[in-house]
C-alpha cells in the first residue's frame, strides 16, 4: 500500500512528518504557497511555504497562549484589539471569546482567509462576527498609517523569512508602540528557541529597543519545530495580573505563573 506523507524540513538532516490521508488543496498565491492536508493524527493541517501553521487538534494551544496569556497578565480592557497576520482567524476568534468589543484583523493574503473559512469554520468564526473587521492589507503599512489606538496588538506571523520578515523589525515594533493605548500590550510569536534562535533574538532585541518591558514565555506545541515554542510581549508597564482568570483547554492559572520561567539557554539567546 502506498503511504503519503507531508514533512516540514527543519534542516538538511531533520524533519517532522505527518502521514496523510489526502491532500485537499495546494495553491500558489501572490505571497506564498498554501497547502492543506487531512492527516491521520492531527485532523486537518494547514501549511504555508512548507511550514506547519495549524492543525485542528493542537491549534488551541497556540491561539490561547497568544491571546489569553497576555490578556490575563495585564490589566488591559477587552475593548479594542489588532491582529496582524493570523489570516486563519484563530487569534481573532479567541479574542472575541475573551469578550473584546472590537477586533481588527489585518492579513496580507486573502487566500489564507478563504481557505480557513472553507475548511476551518470554527477557527475562522470571528470573520462572520460584527465585532470583527477584516482588512486585507500589508500589516506593516497598516500600523504605520492607522490613527486608531489599541489595547492589545498581536502579531500572528509566519517565520521571519519571506513575507513576514518585516514583522520582526525594529521599525515595525516602533509603529506598533505608537498604535497602542497608554499601558497597552503587544505580543508576537517568536519561534522555537531551539531551532530558530534568530527569530527569538530578532523579536526580543527589536521589542527591547522600543518598550521598557520585554517578557518571553513558552508553550508546548507538538506540531511546531521542537514542540517548544516562544512568544514575546512588549509593554511599558510591568506585569499586573488580572484577579479573575478564565481557563482554556491549555491555559490556566498554573500556566499563567509558569510560562515565564525560562531555561538558561533561552535566556542566553535573549541577552
Ligand atoms: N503562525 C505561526 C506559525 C509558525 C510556525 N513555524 C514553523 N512551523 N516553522 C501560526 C498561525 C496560526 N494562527
Amino acid at each position: 500500500m502506498i503511504e503519503n506523507w507531508f514533512s516540514e524540513r527543519y534542516s538538511d538532516n531533520l524533519q517532522l512528518s505527518f502521514r496523510i490521508k489526502d491532500q485537499l488543496l495546494s495553491v500558489k498565491t501572490d505571497f506564498q504557497r498554501i497547502d492543506l492536508f487531512e492527516t491521520y493524527d492531527f485532523g486537518k493541517l494547514l501549511t504555508i511555504d512548507g511550514t506547519v501553521q495549524l492543525t485542528e487538534y493542537d491549534e488551541y494551544i497556540y491561539h490561547e497562549m497568544i491571546t489569553m496569556l497576555p490578556f490575563f497578565s495585564f490589566r488591559i480592557k477587552p475593548d479594542s484589539a489588532l491582529v496582524i497576520g493570523g489570516g486563519d482567524g484563530g487569534t481573532a476568534s479567541s479574542l472575541l471569546k475573551l469578550g473584546f468589543k472590537k477586533v481588527t484583523n489585518v492579513e496580507i493574503d486573502s487566500q489564507v482567509v478563504d481557505v480557513s473559512k472553507e475548511y476551518f469554520p470554527e477557527i475562522s468564526s470571528a470573520f462572520s462576527s460584527d465585532r470583527c473587521t477584516l482588512i486585507i492589507d500589508d500589516g506593516i503599512e497598516y500600523v504605520k498609517k492607522t490613527k486608531e489606538k489599541y489595547d492589545i496588538i498581536i502579531v500572528d506571523s509566519t517565520d521571519p523569512e519571506g513575507p513576514a520578515e518585516g514583522l520582526f523589525s525594529k521599525s515595525f515594533y516602533s509603529s506598533i508602540h505608537k498604535a497602542l493605548k497608554k499601558g497597552g500590550v503587544m505580543v508576537t510569536q517568536s519561534g522555537s528557541p531551539f531551532y530558530q534562535p534568530k527569530a527569538l533574538k530578532l523579536a526580543t532585541s527589536g521589542i527591547r529597543s522600543v518598550f521598557s518591558e520585554v517578557l518571553t514565555y513558552c508553550a508546548f506545541i507538538p506540531t511546531y519545530p521542537s514542540g517548544f515554542w516562544s512568544f514575546t510581549i512588549g509593554s511599558d508597564l510591568p506585569i499586573s495580573r488580572k484577579e479573575k482568570i478564565k481557563r482554556g483547554k491549555y491555559f490556566n492559572e498554573e500556566i499563567l505563573r509558569g510560562a515565564f520561567l525560562l531555561p538558561e539557554f533561552v535566556r542566553k539567546i535573549m541577552s
